[in-house]
C-alpha cells in the first residue's frame, strides 16, 4: 500500500493549482524578453550545471514563482514519498500489482533493494554477468557460429519496449560499436521490414535475439518464426542454439520455441517494457559497444537517479522538467512538446520517448478509477536538429499554435570535422534565440530597405516577414555523447515523466491501450484466415475485411 501522506488528489483541487492559476494569469501576457529584462538575475536561477549536463531554463514562460509553486504542489501531493515508494520497490503500478524497479537495473550491487522479502541485486548482478560473459564469447570468438565462423551480425527481433530502446541507444552509441559487428532491428510484422534483411545476411554468421518479456507478441513471434524458417533452410535444427537467443520472463514459451535456455536472458515483472532496455532487453545493446560501455549507461542513469532523488525540487533536472511541463499543458493549454536534438545519433531519441511518454501519460483515468477533468499526457515528436528546421520550424516560429521545444545537443562530437559540428552548435544555439526573439517590423523594414525594396514593396511584405518570437525552448548541452551521458539523458526522461504522471494522477506504468491492441486483431486474422466475415461487426469494418479479402489471389 501507498503511505498516507502520497495523495491522490485532483490536482487541480489543491491550494498550490488554484496559486498557480493566479500566478498564471498574472505572467500569462509577458513576453520572455520582458520576463529577462525584469528579473536580472533569471539566467542564474534558471540554469544550473549538473554532472556532465548544462541546463538552461530560462526562455520559459516562468519565473523562480512558478517553480517554487509547483513544489508546493508536489509537496501538498507527496511527491517525495511517491519517489521514495517508487525505488524502494512498492507495488506503485497498482492495476497490474507490480513494483515498477528499472532504477533497481542501474542500482550499485551493495545497495539491497528488497521485493517482497527478497533482495533482487543478487538476481540483477547474475543477469548483468550472463550478459557479459555472452557478449565476451561472442566478441572473442569462442561462441562461433555452425560452420565455426566468428558472429558477425545481430539481429534484435522486438517490439515496443523490446526494440525502441535497445534500437535507439545503439543507434546513439555508434561510435562505440564493436569492430566487426553490425547490428539490425526488426519489429514490424510487415514482411518489408526482415525480408530485405534476411536476404543481406549470413546466416552462419548471424544471431537472433528475440526480445519479448511475454514470448507471445505476434509480430515477435511471427518475425521469430520467420529468421527461424529462413535459418533452418540453411543449417539443421541443432544448430539453433548456436544462433537463437531469447530475452523473455516466460521460460516455458522459450523453451517451447526451441531456444536453449542457456541461451535464455531473464528479466520480471517488475520492468515495464518501455523502462526495460536496462535489462537483458540491452542484450543487443551489450553485443554491439561492448558490456564496459553498456555498464558505463548504467553509470549514467544511476547518478541521474541520485541527482533525482537528493537534490531539492528547485535544482532537480526531471523535476523542474516535469513543472514546465505540467505548466505549458495544463495552463498555456499546449498540447504538443518537441524534442530536438541537434545530435544525428540522436536521430531515433523522440521516437523513443513518444512511447516513454505517450504511453505512461496517455491516460484519462485517474488513480482513484475516476475520468480526469484535465489535460494528462502530451503529444511528443521531434526530428534531430538541423533538417527539422527545413521542415516543420517553420510551424513553430510562426505557426499559430505553441509548441514547447527541447533542445539536446553535444559540446564535443565524436568526429573531427569541427567545420561541420560548429555549423551544427551555430544552428542549435541561433533557433532558441531566434524563437524568444523573433524579427520585430523595424528590423524587417531597414533588412528590406537595404535590399533597395520600394516602401509600397515593404509594406505588401513586412506582415509575412515579421516573427513575433516569444516562442519557448528549454536547453541542455552536455559535455559529449558518451554511453554514460546518454544513460543519464534517458533517466533523466524517464523521471520526468514519473513526475508528470503522479501530478496529473495518473497509473503511469500500465498501458491497457497497447493490452487492447494485441486481443483486437486476433479475431479479424481467423476472419481473414477462413472467409467467415461476422455480421457482429459494424458495416465500415465488414466491408473493408470483405475488401481486404477479394484482393487475395488477385
Ligand atoms: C511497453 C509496452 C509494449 C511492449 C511491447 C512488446 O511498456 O508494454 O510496448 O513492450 O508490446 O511486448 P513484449 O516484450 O511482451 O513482446
Amino acid at each position: 500500500m501507498q503511505p498516507s501522506s502520497i495523495n491522490n488528489y485532483d490536482p487541480t483541487q489543491t491550494k498550490s493549482w488554484k496559486e498557480l492559476d493566479l500566478h498564471f494569469n498574472e505572467i500569462k501576457n509577458q513576453s520572455l524578453i520582458d520576463l529577462f529584462k525584469e528579473e536580472p538575475n533569471r539566467l542564474a536561477h534558471l540554469s544550473f550545471d549538473e554532472g556532465n549536463f548544462y541546463f538552461d531554463f530560462s526562455k520559459n514562460h516562468l519565473t523562480k514563482k512558478t517553480l517554487s509553486l509547483f513544489a508546493s504542489l508536489a509537496n501538498e501531493m507527496g511527491l517525495s514519498e511517491a519517489k521514495k515508494a517508487l525505488f524502494q520497490g512498492q507495488k506503485i503500478n497498482k492495476t497490474e500489482n507490480r513494483s515498477v524497479l528499472h532504477t533497481a537495473l542501474r542500482n550499485p550491487a551493495d545497495r539491497p533493494i528488497i521485493v517482497e522479502g527478497e533482495n533482487i541485486m543478487p538476481l540483477v548482478s547474475e543477469e548483468l554477468k550472463k550478459m557479459k560473459d555472452f557478449s565476451i564469447q561472442l566478441h572473442q570468438g569462442e561462441h562461433l557460429g555452425y560452420t565455426s565462423k566468428k558472429i558477425q551480425n545481430i539481429v534484435n527481433i522486438g517490439i515496443g519496449g523490446s526494440d525502441l530502446g535497445p534500437n535507439m541507444v545503439c543507434e546513439a552509441l555508434k561510435p562505440y560499436w564493436i569492430k566487426g559487428i553490425q547490428t539490425y532491428f526488426v519489429s514490424n510484422v510487415d514482411a518489408s521490414h526482415i525480408d530485405p534483411l534476411l536476404q543481406k545476411l549470413d546466416p552462419a554468421t548471424t544471431l537472433f535475439i528475440i526480445a519479448s518479456k511475454t514470448f507471445t507478441t505476434q509480430e515477435t513471434m511471427t518475425n521469430a518464426m520467420t529468421a527461424r524458417n529462413w535459418f533452418i533452410e540453411h543449417a539443421s535444427e541443432q544448430e539453433i542454439k548456436k544462433h537463437f537467443a531469447a530475452v523473455s520472463t516466460n521460460e516455458e514459451k522459450v523453451r517451447e520455441f526451441g531456444i536453449d535456455l542457456q541461451n535464455m536472458f531473464k528479466f520480471w515483472d517488475w520492468v515495464g517494457g518501455r523502462y526495460s532496455l536496462w535489462s537483458s532487453i540491452g542484450l543487443s545493446i551489450v553485443c554491439t559497444v561492448g558490456y564496459d560501455n553498456f555498464s558505463k549507461l548504467l553509470k549514467g542513469a544511476q547518478e541521474m537517479d541520485d541527482h533525482f532523488m537528493q537534490a531539492p525540487f528547485e535544482m532537480n533536472a526531471p523535476t523542474l522538467m516535469a513543472f514546465i511541463g505540467v505548466w505549458y499543458n495544463n495552463f498555456f493549454k499546449t498540447q504538443t512538446q518537441a524534442i530536438l536534438p541537434y545530435d544525428q545519433r540522436l536521430a531515433y531519441f523522440s521516437k523513443y520517448l513518444q512511447q516513454a511518454d505517450m504511453e505512461s501519460n496517455g491516460k484519462s483515468t485517474d488513480r482513484n478509477g475516476d475520468q480526469v477533468k484535465y489535460e494528462t499526457g502530451q503529444i511528443i515528436w521531434g526530428e534531430p536538429g538541423t533538417n527539422g528546421q527545413h521542415a516543420f520550424y517553420q510551424l513553430i516560429h510562426q505557426g499559430t499554435k505553441m509548441i514547447p521545444c527541447d533542445f539536446i545537443a553535444a559540446a564535443l562530437p565524436a568526429h573531427d570535422k569541427m567545420n561541420h559540428h560548429d555549423k551544427l552548435m551555430a544552428n542549435f544555439i541561433a533557433q532558441t534565440e531566434a524563437l524568444m526573439k523573433g524579427k520585430d517590423a523595424a528590423s524587417v523594414k531597414s533588412e528590406l530597405e537595404q535590399q533597395g525594396m520600394s516602401p509600397e514593396e515593404i509594406k505588401a511584405l513586412l506582415p509575412f516577414k515579421v516573427f513575433d518570437g516569444n516562442r519557448p525552448t528549454s536547453t541542455l548541452l552536455m559535455d559529449k555523447l558518451s554511453p554514460e551521458n546518454l544513460g543519464g539523458l534517458i533517466a533523466l526522461y524517464e523521471h520526468k515523466i514519473f513526475v508528470q504522471g503522479f501530478i496529473w494522477n495518473v497509473f503511469s506504468f500500465d498501458q491497457w491501450g497497447v493490452e487492447l491492441g494485441k486481443q483486437l486483431a486476433g479475431n479479424i486474422l481467423d476472419e481473414i484466415k477462413t472467409g467467415d466475415v461476422h455480421q457482429s461487426h459494424d458495416d465500415s469494418t465488414r466491408k473493408m475485411i470483405r475488401k481486404y479479402l477479394s484482393h487475395q489471389g488477385s
